[in-house]
């Protein structure tokens, strides 16, 4: 018989908070689902989530869902390579599409120090393996027939990075295939579950206060993006990061015109079409801090502007929606992971400015590997929250995609 409803739920909802876990995540997004999920594969039993919404709510629903490893550190670009390669296997990890469409990602440059830059990374991509080169106007303008490569803009396209790795995914999917998959490992997934407090006794985390109770826990994972300042305040820590919003805007479905993601830095937009034919677009994060979700007319018109520089065959498009988002930034535009040394069982996932749901893999799987061990994996040693002190910057800035 046809079954017209699926019974079976996405994730399990546990109907009580439990008064003790092993290990707490806070955070119920791609990065705090992911390092449940590992954690739940490497057999870490009695592990919970605590979102303070719905499942992705946060940066993780809000952001432009565009993949790649085409960084400027090798550090970064190791980190981000990792992810890629997880992505490429997560639907048949997790048993749920992702649709990933690994379609290739063009980083266009309109000046000459740009293109220095792009040098720079293609270098050091391939260096470190990552598949990325230099392209000139000929080729980019074959690989991308919809966009005016010729002399007519105010800055014509010069050169680009070429990554064809790179691409877009289904974030929601994402999200819920790592929720679904933590589910069936036993993680308890708490929605709407704020946490107020975090106890702290002898230089160890002992437990946390959340809206629905208390919670004795040895092990706390900070993985929220927008407050995770305000997490680490609870326990007395303040963290190098500054809070901006990141706006972005869908148009109408259009007939497939673009099968790459096209990110300008010196125009600061970048422009990818999913497989619904709307148009994604975005910019850099707004100048100011602040935690406002609110999208803004000026934004849309310099985006919208910018846009049409590039695709003026977009120009009598309709917007659809309008969205932000708010973005923790580091001052080296990296993230910072591991046990924070001075309170034992502590944990950072945070700082993931405008590129956070690109490592969402990574970071789970790596973070739970810290939580597992208590030893930090070789690829997270670089971004531990000491390097601010010692002064071992690592500095993305040129390669966090617009926002610089
Ligand atoms: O880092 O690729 C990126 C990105 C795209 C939009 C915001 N950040």
């Amino acid at each position: 018989m046809l079954q017209l409803f699926r019974t079976e739920r996405m994730w399990r909802t546990p109907p009580s908070l439990s008064d003790r876990y092993d290990v707490v995540i806070i955070g119920g997004g791609v990065h705090g689902l992911a390092a449940a999920y590992y954690l739940g594969k490497r057999g870490v039993k009695n592990v919970a989530v605590l979102e303070k919404s719905y499942v992705g709510a946060g940066a993780s629903g809000r952001n432009t869902a565009i993949i790649r490893s085409n960084y400027r550190t090798p550090e970064g670009v190791a980190f981000y390579d990792e992810s890629v390669k997880l992505y490429e296997g997560l639907s048949v990890e997790l048993g749920y599409n992702v649709l990933f469409s690994q379609q290739g990602h063009l980083t266009l440059a309109h000046t000459d120090s740009a293109v220095n830059g792009l040098r720079v990374r293609a270098e050091v991509n391939q260096l470190c393996g990552v598949s990325s080169r230099v392209i000139w106007r000929e080729e980019i303008q074959k690989l991308v027939p919809a966009m005016d490569c010729s002399d007519r803009p105010r800055y014509p396209v010069i050169a680009a990075l070429y990554h064809p790795p790179g691409g877009i995914i289904r974030h929601d999917a994402v999200v819920w295939g790592y929720a679904r998959g933590a589910s069936r490992l036993g993680v308890d997934i708490h929605q709407f579950t704020e946490v107020t407090g975090i106890d702290t006794a002898g230089g160890a985390v002992t437990g946390v206060r959340t809206s629905r109770g208390d919670i004795k826990t040895g092990t706390v994972l900070n993985a929220t993006a927008g407050f995770c300042s305000t997490i680490a305040k609870m326990v007395g820590m303040t963290l190098p990061i500054t809070t901006h919003p990141l706006q972005a805007f869908v148009t109408e479905p259009l007939t497939a015109f673009l099968d790459k993601v096209i990110v300008s830095s010196n125009l600061h937009v970048y422009v990818s079409q999913t497989d619904r034919g709307e148009c994604v677009i975005g910019s850099e994060i707004d100048p100011y801090t602040s935690y406002s979700h609110r999208s803004t007319l000026p934004f849309l018109e310099a985006t919208a502007h910018h846009t049409l520089e590039l695709f003026p065959c977009l120009r009598d498009v309709r917007v659809l929606r309008q969205w932000a988002g708010i973005c923790d930034m580091t001052p080296d535009y990296s993230p910072i992971m591991g046990e924070v040394p001075a309170l034992k069982g502590f944990f950072l996932d945070v700082g993931w400015g405008t590129y956070g749901f690109k490592a969402g893999p990574v970071s789970g799987y790596r973070m739970a590997e810290a939580i597992a061990t208590r030893q930090t994996p070789e690829l997270l040693k670089p971004f531990s929250i000491t390097r601010f002190h010692e002064g071992r910057l690592v500095g993305e800035k040129a390669a966090a995609a617009v926002s610089h």
